[in-house]
């Protein structure tokens, strides 16, 4: 553990310092940040009437369109001369979505990735193979910053040149690598058809994020890189990766928030209220030590579920897989589908391979989707029986007939070092 006090404080003291954190907050924001004293004071209330987390669901969601209509410095709480560092995601319409940062949220920043570094395996003195994007993403100077701060040697390689990748696993011999999963299925597909055993690497942790994934591509990332694959979760506006870390002994039981920063809710996608834990809805965070751009219950849109584990290692509270965007969902003839829930039945599968896209199109009036998936090698595309199987099993499972497309291994596109595509969505 990096911060055992803090990892493993008892739940009592860790919603008094929430509360402590939270009053804190709640007083700068309605002091600095004019849109907030405005929603405040709408509904009549003072920070006071703020008393703990359990009086937050008083307050309204802050959404990426309250970041958009301040774009860009708008819900910053303080002045230009305090901001140290400015990320942005690619918004899909139009201006991005701007992030500030003090010295002292950078501060934190390197403190929780550190912390889920550890939590994924790392120690200090490894080296960290990064090849998260660098730029205005915040996964390459986020996980660099946790890094350093960690005592590991970074290898900023950031993300692509798939070729160039492969000759720094082997020649610099990092310990660990860090990478979106889909990039991690590139790389070792790319170690595969060099030739290249991956047990002869000495690399140990893979530590994926930034796109939903399932266990499907958690086994073939292991198994191709010869590694233990963990989740680490987080976006821009929180703060970027490390806003949640799986922890390596605890694979598939879900990733810890870093409860002491970061409060989180799940609530009801379409009424809002907030849902007990293990039930699944939007995650929705308020930041309680964030200086430079403090949010109250940010919708995140992801789709969760929390829960505490008794069983774990750490008492920060758990959340699941993320299973998609609420935006991304697609609705057909009725049905709510996220491409993940696809993943899982490809996962139950022999012959497949998680290398797959769904093609989603309309014929008349009725929304259809085709799902492409490369067979494992060896096995025949051509075969009516797995493609059969696999539209049995989707329609068991999802409820929807879908079309099934079997492809030769190296037909689906590949992910070229980001975050990528799985569906092709050809309705107008
Ligand atoms: O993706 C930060 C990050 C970088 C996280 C590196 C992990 C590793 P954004 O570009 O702002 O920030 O995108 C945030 O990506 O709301 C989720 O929809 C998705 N996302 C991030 N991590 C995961 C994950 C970074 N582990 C958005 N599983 C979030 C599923 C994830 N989705």
């Amino acid at each position: 553990m990096y911060q055992p006090d803090i990892e493993t404080m008892p739940l009592d003291q860790l919603r008094e310092l929430q509360r402590t954190r939270l009053r804190q907050t709640l007083e700068r924001v309605y002091q600095r940040v004019p849109f907030y004293r405005k929603v405040m004071d709408q509904r009549g209330l003072k920070p006071q009437d703020i008393q703990s987390v359990e009086d937050l669901p008083k307050l309204p969601f802050t959404r990426k369109e309250d970041l958009r209509d301040h774009y860009p410095y708008g819900l910053f709480a303080e002045p230009a001369d305090r901001i140290a560092r400015i990320h942005a995601s690619s918004g899909t319409t139009g201006k991005p979505t701007v992030v500030g940062y003090t010295r002292r949220d950078l501060d934190i920043f390197d403190e929780v990735v550190a912390r889920s570094l550890v939590c994924a395996g790392a120690r200090p003195g490894m080296k960290l193979h990064n090849a998260y994007g660098y730029g205005l993403f915040t996964g390459g100077l986020g996980m660099h910053g946790g890094a350093s701060r960690l005592g590991m040697a970074v290898i900023p390689v950031s993300g692509g040149m798939t070729e160039r990748q492969l000759t720094i696993l082997e020649d610099f011999r990092p310990e660990v690598i860090c990478c979106t999963p889909s990039y991690a299925q590139t790389l070792s597909e790319a170690l595969q058809s060099r030739g290249i055993d991956p047990a002869d690497l000495p690399v140990q942790y893979a530590i994926l994020g930034a796109e939903p994934w399932t266990d499907a591509i958690r086994q073939q990332v292991e198994a191709g890189l010869h590694v233990q694959a963990t989740n680490i979760y987080g976006l821009s506006e929180i703060i970027g990766p490390g806003v949640s870390q799986e922890a390596v002994d605890e694979r598939g039981t879900g990733s810890y928030i870093w409860e002491d920063h970061f409060y989180p809710e799940v609530v009801d996608r379409d009424s809002g209220e907030p849902l007990p834990h293990g039930e699944e809805g939007v995650l929705v965070f308020t930041t309680l030590t964030k200086e430079a751009m403090p949010l109250l219950r940010y919708w995140t849109n992801d789709i969760c579920r929390i829960q505490y584990d008794p069983n774990g290692s750490r008492t920060h509270i758990k959340m699941s897989p993320i299973l998609g965007r609420a935006d991304d969902m697609l609705i057909i003839r009725g049905v709510n589908l996220f491409h993940t829930q696809v993943e899982e039945v490809i996962e139950q599968m022999d012959y497949l391979t998680p290398n797959y896209q769904l093609i989603v199109t309309r014929r008349g009036s009725l929304d259809q989707v085709e799902v492409r998936v490369e067979v494992a090698a060896g096995a025949n595309p051509e075969s009516t029986e797995l493609r059969d199987r696999l539209q049995q099993k989707i329609k068991d499972t999802i409820g929807l007939s879908m079309d099934i497309m079997l492809e030769q291994p190296g037909q689906i596109p590949r992910s070229q070092g980001g975050k990528l595509a799985r569906v092709v969505d050809q309705r107008s």
